[in-house]
């Protein structure tokens, strides 16, 4: 059975309550919900965990190395700034969706930059939460082709 984490970053935890016009009405734990039922569906088993420290996030990482197939990523605004998570991503060698719940392109110009980007096999944003349930089976049948 492949193992998946999901990350989710800073803020993240006020999924529900933060902006709902960019971030819809859906609380974390019913996107982490959605993203264990998708992966039972397919065969996967998935572990979710959020934090707002880009330390505990980079641990997440690390540990990952060992004990996951993949990873699929929404740093929230670390997207944007963080080259130590790109590093993590690089150091570990696990294939990684890159994901947000908004389209970052068609909001402000700081938003367009990724740092996660280069070093991810893709990235999926613009659709909401639905976005977890398609950056699993993309993470499940890119682990697949390359297996
Ligand atoms: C979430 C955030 O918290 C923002 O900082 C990003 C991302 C976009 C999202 O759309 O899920 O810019």
């Amino acid at each position: 059975m492949k193992q998946l984490l999901v990350l989710n970053g800073p803020n993240l935890n006020l999924l529900g309550i933060r902006q709902p016009e960019f971030y819809g009405a859906t609380t974390l734990a019913d996107v982490e919900d959605l993203c264990r039922q998708t992966g039972a569906a397919l065969g996967a088993e998935v572990t979710c965990f959020q934090s707002n420290h880009e330390g505990a996030l980079i641990d997440q990482i690390h540990a990952a190395r060992t004990t996951r197939d993949g990873i699929i990523l929404n740093a929230g605004a670390l997207t944007h700034t963080s080259i130590a998570l790109m590093d993590a991503i690089q150091s570990v060698e696990l294939p990684v969706v890159e994901l947000h719940l908004s389209n970052i392109h068609a909001r402000e110009s700081f938003r367009h930059k990724s740092w996660i980007a280069p070093v991810a096999v893709g990235q999926i944003c613009g659709f909401g939460p639905a976005g977890y349930d398609l950056a699993i089976r993309a993470l499940l049948a890119h682990i697949e082709a390359a297996s």
